[in-house]
C-alpha cells in the first residue's frame, strides 16, 4: 500500500512532525523497520541541536511548541502542555450542577426548538418515514419475538424498547461505507441499513439461513453486505475493534468512518479506556456512541459510577464529546452527522453520549421489578418515548396520520408473523457444521469425532431428534 506524504505524516506521533521536515524519510522509517531505511536518515552530530517538540489537534497550523521558557507562568512540557501555575491549594471538585447539555431539536410533542438546526427537514421527509418505519418495525417485531421466546420457540431475546431512536436516528446519518460495530440492542441500525425481516428472524431461530449458522445466541446478528460486525455479547470487546477499524480507514485514506455502539454499563470495562485513549491518540475516525438507559442489567448508573456520565470521560481522553436527548431522533441524527464530519475531516474520534431510560426489562433472562419500581417505568414509559415524538414532529406536518399508522403496523405484524412460521420449518444447520470452519478441511481428529458422534447418535435414536438438522444423520460428517 503507497501512502501519501501528509498521510505518513499524519500517522507519526504528534510529537515527531515537527522533525519530519528535516527528516524526510521518518515517516517511512515508522511505518517500515527496514534497514535501509533507517540508513538514509542524515545524522546529526549529537546534542547540537534541539529538536522541538509540538502539540495541537494534528490540523493544519494548530502545533505549538511545547517549551518550557525560563520564567513562564505555566508548566509547558510533553506530560502537561499548557498548566498554569498557581499558589491556592485547591483540589478541583466534580459540580453536580454543572453537567453537561443535553443536546435537543424537538420537543416531546414533536415541536421543532428552533427551525436553524441545519436541518432542512422538507428534503428529509422521505428520510424521516423510512426512519419511523424502520423505529415501528424493531418494535413490532421486539414485542413478537419476545413473546416467541416466553413460549419457548426461541432460546433468549433483548429487546429495543425505548431505545429504537438512537439505533436509528444515528444510521440514518451514515453511510454504508462506515463501518458498525454494535453491543445488542441496536436492531435498528441494521433494520435502517435494510437487513431483511427474514434474516433477522432466521438467526433468532438458528436455522440453517442464519448467516452465522446457528452457532451464536439469538440477536447475534451481522451482515457482511451491509458492513455490520457480528455482535458480541462480551461486553466492550467491539470498541477496540472499532478503534483499529478506524485506523485503518485513515490509512487506506477512506472517505469513511467506524461507528461503535455500547451501553453506559460496558463503558465500565476496561476496553472502553483502552479504545478511547488509541483512538485518540492516534487520530482514528471512529464515533462511540454510548446508549446510557441508566441501568446495566440490575445495577443502576447511580451505583455504577460517580461523575458526569460517560461523555466527561470522552473530554478526560482529549475527545469531542456531546450529550445528546436519546429520545430525540432529530437530536442523535444531527449529533451523528456532525460527528462523522468531524472524524472524517479531522481524522478524530468522537464521542456521544444518548441519554434513553431502558423502559424494557434487560433481557428474557431478567425481571427487572425484582430491582425497580414498576411505577419507575411506567413514569418513563408515559413521559416519553422515540417512536411516539417522531410520529407527531410527522402529524405536525401532515405527513401522517391514524389511517397509515394502523395500515403500517399490521402490515409489519402480518409480515413478522408469516416469516416466522417459515423460519420455523427450516432445518437447523448439519451437525457437521459443529466442527467447520476452524481449520481449512477438517481435520483427521476432527473426522474421528463426527465418525464417533454419528455412531451415538444412530445407536439411540429416541435420545436425539437429528431428523430437524440438515441431512440428519448423514449430515453429521463433514463433506469438505
Ligand atoms: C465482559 C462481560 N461482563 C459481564 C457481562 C454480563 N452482562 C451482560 S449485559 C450486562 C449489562 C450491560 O449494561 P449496558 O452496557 O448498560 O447495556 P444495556 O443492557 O443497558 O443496554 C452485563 C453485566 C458480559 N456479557 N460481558
Ligand atoms: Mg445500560
Amino acid at each position: 500500500m503507497s501512502l501519501s506524504a501528509p498521510l505518513r505524516r499524519s500517522l507519526l506521533p504528534r510529537s515527531y512532525r515537527s522533525i519530519v521536515p528535516r527528516y524526510p524519510c521518518l515517516t517511512r522509517r515508522c511505518l517500515s523497520s527496514s534497514a535501509a531505511a533507517a540508513a538514509e536518515a542524515p545524522r546529526e552530530p549529537e546534542g547540537t541541536k534541539e529538536v522541538p517538540m509540538t502539540v495541537g489537534d494534528g490540523g493544519p497550523g494548530t502545533s505549538r511548541p511545547v517549551k518550557q521558557r525560563p520564567g513562564s507562568d505555566r508548566l509547558v512540557f510533553p506530560g502537561a502542555v499548557n498548566s498554569k501555575f498557581t499558589n491556592r491549594l485547591q483540589f478541583r471538585k466534580y459540580d453536580p450542577e454543572r453537567a453537561i447539555d443535553t443536546y435537543r431539536v424537538m420537543d416531546t410533542e414533536g415541536k421543532i426548538f428552533d427551525e436553524s438546526h441545519g436541518l432542512d427537514f422538507d428534503k428529509l421527509k422521505d428520510q424521516c418515514l423510512k426512519m419511523y418505519r424502520s423505529m415501528v418495525s424493531v418494535s413490532i417485531m421486539d414485542q413478537i419475538m419476545y413473546d416467541s421466546q416466553r413460549q419457548g420457540r426461541i432460546s433468549f431475546y433483548i429487546v429495543n424498547a425505548g431505545e429504537e431512536g438512537i439505533a436509528v436516528g444515528s444510521a440514518a446519518a451514515l453511510t454504508e461505507e462506515d463501518a458498525i460495530y454494535a453491543q445488542y440492542r441496536e436492531a435498528g441500525v441494521l433494520m435502517y441499513r435494510g437487513y431483511k425481516m427474514d434474516e433477522f428472524i432466521n438467526q433468532c431461530f438458528a436455522n440453517k439461513k442464519d448467516h452465522g449458522k446457528g452457532r451464536n445466541m439469538p440477536i447475534h446478528y451481522t451482515s457482511k453486505s451491509l458492513n455490520f460486525h457480528p455482535i458480541s455479547s462480551t461486553l466492550c470487546t467491539q470498541l477496540p475493534h472499532a478503534s483499529g477499524a478506524g485506523y485503518a480507514l485513515k490509512m487506506e485514506g477512506k472517505q469513511a468512518c467506524a461507528v461503535t455502539y455500547f451501553g453506559e454499563g460496558a463503558a465500565s470495562e476496561g476496553d472502553f479506556h483502552a479504545a478511547l485513549n488509541i483512538a485518540a491518540t492516534r487520530g482514528c475516525p471512529t464515533i462511540f456512541i454510548c446508549r446510557n438507559n441508566g441501568y446495566a442489567i440490575s445495577t443502576p448508573t447511580l451505583d455504577q459510577y460517580k461523575g458526569d456520565g460517560i461523555a466527561s470521560r470522552g473530554l478526560g481522553y482529549g475527545i469531542d464529546t456531546i450529550r445528546v436527548d436519546g429520545n430525540d431522533t432529530w437530536a442523535v441524527y444531527k449529533v451523528t452527522k456532525e460527528a462523522r464530519e468531524i472524524a472524517i475531516a479531522q481524522q478524530k474520534p468522537v464521542l456521544i453520549e444518548a441519554m434513553s431510560y431502558r423502559v424494557s426489562h434487560h433481557s428474557t433472562s431478567d425481571d427487572s421489578f425484582a430491582y425497580r419500581a414498576r411505577v419507575e417505568v411506567e413514569d418513563w414509559k408515559r413521559r416519553d418515548n422515540p417512536i411516539t415524538r417522531l410520529r407527531k414532529f410527522m402529524e405536525l406536518r401532515s405527513w401522517w396520520d391514524q389511517d397509515r399508522d394502523s395500515q403500517l403496523r399490521s402490515q409489519t405484524k402480518s409480515e413478522i408473523l408469516k416469516t416466522i412460521n417459515v423460519a420455523e420449518r427450516e432445518k437447523k444447520p448439519p451437525i457437521s457444521s459443529l466442527w467447520e470452519d476452524i481449520y481449512d478441511v477438517p481435520t483427521n481428529d476432527q473426522r474421528r469425532q463426527m465418525e464417533e458422534l454419528r455412531d451415538v447418535l444412530h445407536r439411540y435414536p429416541q435420545e436425539y431428534d437429528v431428523a430437524q438438522y440438515d441431512g440428519g444423520e448423514d449430515g453429521v460428517v463433514s463433506k469438505r
